[in-house]
């Protein structure tokens, strides 16, 4: 078809049609996704996002963890434009490097941890992830010790979907596909409170799981154990935010071992919690982490390892490549885009912003309108992350059962009602761009809120 102007223009049934013939979704099922037809997505700004019917939408999940400034930054548009013009691409594998990549290096350092002053440049957070097992392996072959090679992640960890992401991954329905996995990988449990403490504490089940390392690196042997990595909250997972005895009792097994702590910062980087990193926020010292998403505001793919003095001093004392990078490692485009995102993150003070004022008010309306409604089991979260459970009976605390997808049911209707929330089985998870004001707080509650009712409608005698 051709508009006014002579452009030839796609209705939303002409992109269904593209995208149902040719294009296969990520962890998708194509063939229920091509009888109903994909939602078309055409333009955002701010925190909403519209479809190609003109349905606007407040993106309650940032895109997909990642558009924490948020849609439409000219800034950033900018930044991107002017890096093109000047040099859209160079390499920096054979001895050279550019500007916007040796100044994003210094940059991430300053905001890292302590002591994470090496960064290397990858494209996704699953890259990111590779990086790290490859790079952690590779430190103890440098120190002489090579059967120190296993890795311990854990159940429902989400680390991406290339064959080692999936493999330090806890997803079952991940496993099972492409295997066999990466060999000298081991998981322990994670700490989700809520759903698996039984009449526990949550300071003591956070010791309990935290101790599991500990017996697991005894089963093992503390001489075979590499590493041990984890999200500081677990995102994909459904928003597990462990009690707070968790992460000192980790950080004490891992120095107590030897072994090296590696933090995927992937979807709790750059402000999500209220410190630039989750590791601040849970004061985690950590030897290597991960990053992507809201590197860029998702703006364009971008992901970094840091990597602390521990592993860098070992890389650096031997005269060896390290026999690892990718075409795109440090793309100057992408890379000044993440610097203009990081300069626009300290100008506008966001991740003070979500630490004193909108993270604590997000939490505590969503508490204030959602914790009474019948299907809301329990809250956590912090900063601008959430998960909701919803549950059968609050008071006895009884999930719904396979049979009936109560979080499927709930997108749905906020998809129809204007609200984007992602579900995770039966918990509902929230991560809006970090510029969210408080009166688009109070509008998200309102409509998770109404959508709640519609769900509660479908399911009440179910
Ligand atoms: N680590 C963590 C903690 C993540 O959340 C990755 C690694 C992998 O990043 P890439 O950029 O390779 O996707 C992630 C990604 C979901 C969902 O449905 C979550 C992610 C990706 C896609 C979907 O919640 N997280």
């Amino acid at each position: 078809m051709l508009d006014q102007n002579n452009t030839v223009t796609f209705s939303r049934q002409d992109v269904q049609e593209m995208d149902a013939t040719h294009h296969l979704h990520p962890f998708t099922n194509s063939q229920a996704l091509n009888d109903k037809g994909a939602r078309v997505i055409d333009k955002a700004q701010g925190i909403y996002v519209w479809d190609q019917d003109g349905n606007k939408m407040l993106d309650g999940m940032a895109g997909l963890w990642c558009v924490n400034m948020g849609y439409g930054r000219q800034e950033l548009v900018d930044a991107a434009t002017k890096q093109m013009q000047q040099l859209p691409f160079y390499n920096t594998f054979f001895q050279t490097t550019h500007l916007p990549v040796a100044k994003l290096a210094k940059e991430i350092a300053s905001i890292t941890p302590e002591g994470l002053d090496h960064i290397f440049f990858a494209n996704s957070g699953s890259e990111a992830i590779d990086t790290i097992l490859r790079l952690v392996r590779h430190h103890w072959v440098l120190k002489e010790q090579p059967e120190k090679s296993i890795i311990i992640s854990r159940e429902n960890a989400y680390h991406g979907s290339t064959l080692a992401g999936t493999s330090l991954g806890g997803m079952s329905g991940m496993h099972k596909q492409g295997a066999p996995l990466v060999p000298d990988i081991e998981r322990i449990c994670q700490p989700y409170w809520y759903g698996e403490a039984g009449d526990m504490a949550p300071d003591e089940f956070g010791l309990v799981c935290a101790q599991a390392l500990e017996e697991k690196i005894l089963t093992l042997g503390a001489h075979r154990v590499a590493a041990f990595i984890a999200e500081p909250i677990q995102g994909a997972g459904g928003v597990i935010v462990p009690p707070a005895s968790y992460w000192p009792e980790i950080q004490r097994i891992c120095q107590k071992y030897d072994i090296l702590l590696a933090v995927d910062e992937v979807i709790c980087g750059f402000g999500r919690t209220g410190g630039w990193f989750g590791s601040d926020t849970f004061n985690i010292k950590p030897d290597i982490i991960s990053m992507a998403k809201g590197l860029s505001s998702g703006y364009l793919p971008i992901a970094a390892v840091a990597v602390g003095k521990r592993i860098s001093q070992t890389l650096l004392a031997h005269d060896d490549d390290f026999n690892h990078g990718y075409t795109y490692s440090g793309h100057p485009v992408a890379a000044a885009v993440a610097l203009e995102n990081i300069r626009l993150m300290k100008q506008e003070n966001i991740v003070q912003y979500v630490k004193d004022d909108i993270g604590p008010y997000f939490q505590k309306q969503l508490r204030s309108v959602l914790e009474n409604h019948p299907l809301v089991g329990h809250i956590e979260g912090v900063g601008l992350v959430a998960g909701i459970a919803l549950v059968k009976n609050k008071d006895s605390k009884t999930f719904f059962g396979d049979e009936l997808d109560v979080g499927l049911i709930c997108r749905d209707h906020c998809f129809e009602n204007g609200l984007i929330m992602r579900a995770v089985d039966s918990r509902m998870v929230l991560s809006p761009p970090l510029v969210i004001s408080h009166e688009e707080v109070d509008e998200l509650c309102e409509k998770a809120r109404h959508c709640f009712n519609l769900t509660l409608a479908d399911v009440r005698d179910k």
